[in-house]
C-alpha cells in the first residue's frame, strides 16, 4: 500500500527508469517504506542525476585527451627551494600576523575512507609508530597549538590567538573521528575551536551508469561525494557563515593523509597575502611519471589554472619530457591537496560551484561495490568492480580562479609531503615510509643545529619544540640516541 506523500517521488524515479528499486516496495512494512522513501527523496532530480551520470562517463574518459595543457607561468608561481630567507621570512611574518589577529582558520578534509590503506578506523587515527606513538590527528593538533604559541610570542599578546580547525567527516568517519578526539580532550585544543561537518553523499550505480544500485530491499548504496563536496557541505552545515561571524579571512585546507603537513603554515598563507590571491596551493616535484598525484598545469586555450588527476591523465602527457631539460617531466607540478582560499573568495564563489556540474563535474570510479543481487535477492560482497562510485574533485573550481589571482608554492617534498596511502608492503606512500620521511626530517633539523645522533639513528622532534626546525638551539653539543624524543 503505498502512502500518497510518497507517490511523486515512486513516479519521479520511475520516470528515470530506475523501476528496481520498486521490487520488494510492496513487501516492505510501513516503517521501512518511509525510511525508503526519505532516502530517495534527498535525490532532488533522478532523472537529471542519470543523465549527469551517462555525462560524468563521457567526461572521464577523455578529460585530459582534448585540452592543451602546458606548465603554469612564472608569474603564478613561487618556489621555497629558490627564495631568500628574507622574502620567506617577510610571508613568515605576514602569516603570523593574520594568525595573530584570529583571520585564519584551517579546514581538514578526513572523509575519505581509507580502503588502499586497509584501515576501518578514519585514517587521521592512524598511528604510522613514531617513538610518541601519536596519530596524524594528533600531530596535526599540535601543530596548531604550536603555531597559535609562535604568534602569540610573536606580537607580545596578552591572549593566545585561536586557530579555528573545521574538520569534514562523511557518513562513515563522522561518529568515530568526533569520539576519537573527545577520547584525548581535543589533544589540548580547546572543544570549541574544533568544528566537525558532514559532506555530502551520492548513490552508487551499475557499471553502466543507468541503474542506482540497491544496498538493501529498502535502501540504496550510497557513497561520500569525493573531496569537491566540500563548497556544499561548507554552505549546508553554516561554516561559510561561521567564517564570517568570526572574521575569518583566510583558509589553509589540506588532507588528512600528509604526516608532513605544515597546518596553517604562515609562509603559505603570507605568500597568499601578499600577492593578494583568491586561492593558492602548493605543490612539490612530481617524483617520476607513475606518481599517484594530480597536476596543476595551465589550460592553454582557456588561460586558466586546472588540475590534471592522475587517474585521468594519458600516459603521454604524463611521461612528455620538458623540452628545455629531457631529464624533468614537462608536467611536474605535483599536487599536494594543500591549499589557500580567501573567505571573501568562497562567499563570492560558492554560490555559483555549487548550483551546476560545470565547476564541479563528477568523477566516476569503477568499483567494488557491496549490493543486493537483484537475480538472488542476495546482499553480496563482489571480488570484481560491480559499479561506479561518483566524487567530485575539490580542484575543479581552479579554473574559475583568474590567472593574476591563483599561486602555485613549490615546497621541499622532503619537508612537507609523505602521505599515508597504503599497507605496509607496497612501495611508496605506506605507514613505514611516512615514519622514516618524518623521523629523517626531525634529524635534519637536530643535525643543522649541531646536535648530533649517535650510530646514525633518528629522532623524533615533538611539535611543543618546534613548528618547522625553527628554535632547536637548545639541542647545539648534545647527543641523542636513536627513538629519543625532544
Ligand atoms: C589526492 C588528490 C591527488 C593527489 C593525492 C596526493 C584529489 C581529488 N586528488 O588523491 O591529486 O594530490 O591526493 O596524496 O584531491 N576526501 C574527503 N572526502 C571524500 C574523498 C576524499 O574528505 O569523499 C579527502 C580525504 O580524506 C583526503 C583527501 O580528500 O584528506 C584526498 O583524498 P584521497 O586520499 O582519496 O585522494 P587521492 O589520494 O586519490
Amino acid at each position: 500500500m503505498t502512502v500518497n506523500s510518497q507517490q511523486p517521488t515512486i513516479d519521479a524515479f520511475k520516470q528515470a527508469k530506475q523501476d528496481q528499486l520498486f521490487k520488494y516496495y510492496d513487501t516492505l512494512t510501513i516503517d521501512q517504506q518511509q525510511q525508503f522513501i526519505d532516502q530517495l527523496s534527498k535525490i532532488e532530480d533522478p532523472s537529471k542525476l542519470i543523465s549527469t551520470v551517462e555525462q560524468a562517463i563521457q567526461f572521464s574518459s577523455n578529460n585530459s585527451a582534448s585540452r592543451n595543457f602546458t606548465q603554469l607561468p612564472n608569474e603564478s608561481t613561487a618556489s621555497t627551494l629558490d627564495l631568500s630567507k628574507d622574502i620567506l621570512g617577510a610571508w613568515k611574518d605576514l602569516g603570523l600576523k593574520a594568525i595573530a589577529n584570529g583571520e585564519v582558520a584551517v579546514l581538514l578534509m578526513a572523509g575519505g575512507q581509507g580502503t588502499r590503506l586497509g584501515s576501518s578506523a578514519p585514517k587521521g587515527c592512524f598511528n604510522i609508530d613514531l617513538p610518541s606513538q601519536k596519530s596524524l590527528f594528533q600531530i596535526q593538533a599540535e601543530k596548531i597549538l604550536k603555531i597559535e604559541n609562535l604568534a602569540q610570542q610573536k606580537y607580545a599578546l596578552d591572549v593566545k590567538p585561536k586557530v579555528n580547525w573545521y574538520i569534514m567527516t562523511s557518513g562513515p568517519t563522522r561518529n568515530p573521528t568526533e569520539t576519537f578526539f573527545k577520547e584525548h580532550d581535543y589533544f589540548g585544543l580547546s572543544a570549541d575551536q574544533v568544528i566537525f561537518f558532514n559532506q555530502g553523499t551520492l548513490p552508487c550505480f551499475n557499471l553502466e551508469g543507468n541503474k542506482i544500485l540497491l544496498e538493501s530491499q529498502h535502501s540504496i548504496c550510497e557513497s561520500p561525494d569525493g573531496n569537491g563536496g566540500l563548497y556544499k557541505a561548507l554552505k549546508d552545515n553554516g561554516i561559510l557563515e561561521d567564517l564570517n561571524s568570526k572574521k575569518i579571512k583566510h583558509i589553509h585546507m589540506y588532507c588528512v593523509d600528509n604526516c608532513l603537513v605544515k597546518v596553517a603554515d604562515p609562509i603559505f598563507i603570507g605568500f597568499a597575502i601578499d600577492k593578494d590571491f583568491d586561492l593558492a596551493t602548493k605543490v612539490v616535484r612530481k617524483r617520476d611519471a607513475s606518481e599517484s598525484v594530480g597536476l596543476i598545469v595551465l589550460d592553454k586555450d582557456a588561460q586558466k589554472p586546472c588540475v590534471i588527476e592522475y587517474s585521468e591523465i594519458s600516459s603521454e602527457l604524463a611521461n612528455k619530457k620538458d623540452p628545455e631539460d629531457d631529464s624533468k617531466l614537462f608536467l611536474r607540478a605535483a599536487n599536494i591537496v594543500n591549499h589557500y582560499y580567501s573567505v571573501e573568495f568562497l562567499n563570492k564563489m560558492i554560490p555559483k560551484w555549487i548550483s551546476s556540474q560545470e565547476f564541479l563535474p563528477f568523477h566516476i570510479a569503477k568499483k567494488k561495490i557491496p549490493s543486493l543481487n537483484l537475480e538472488t535477492n542476495e546482499f553480496y560482497k563482489p571480488t570484481e568492480p560491480n559499479g561506479i562510485k561518483l566524487e567530485q574533485f575539490i580542484f575543479d573550481v581552479f579554473p574559475s580562479v583568474e590567472l593574476n589571482k591563483f599561486g602555485c608554492l613549490e615546497v621541499d617534498r622532503a619537508e612537507e609531503f609523505s602521505p599515508l596511502k597504503n599497507a605496509d608492503g607496497a612501495k611508496n606512500d605506506t605507514p613505514t615510509t611516512c615514519r622514516n620521511h618524518y623521523l629523517e626530517r626531525s634529524t635534519r633539523w637536530v643535525n643543522a643545529n649541531n646536535g648530533q645522533v649517535v650510530d646514525n639513528g633518528l629522532v623524533e622532534v615533538d611539535s611543543k619544540s618546534s613548528y618547522g626546525g625553527e628554535g632547536l638551539e637548545f639541542v647545539a653539543g648534545k647527543q641523542y640516541k636513536n627513538g629519543d624524543i625532544i
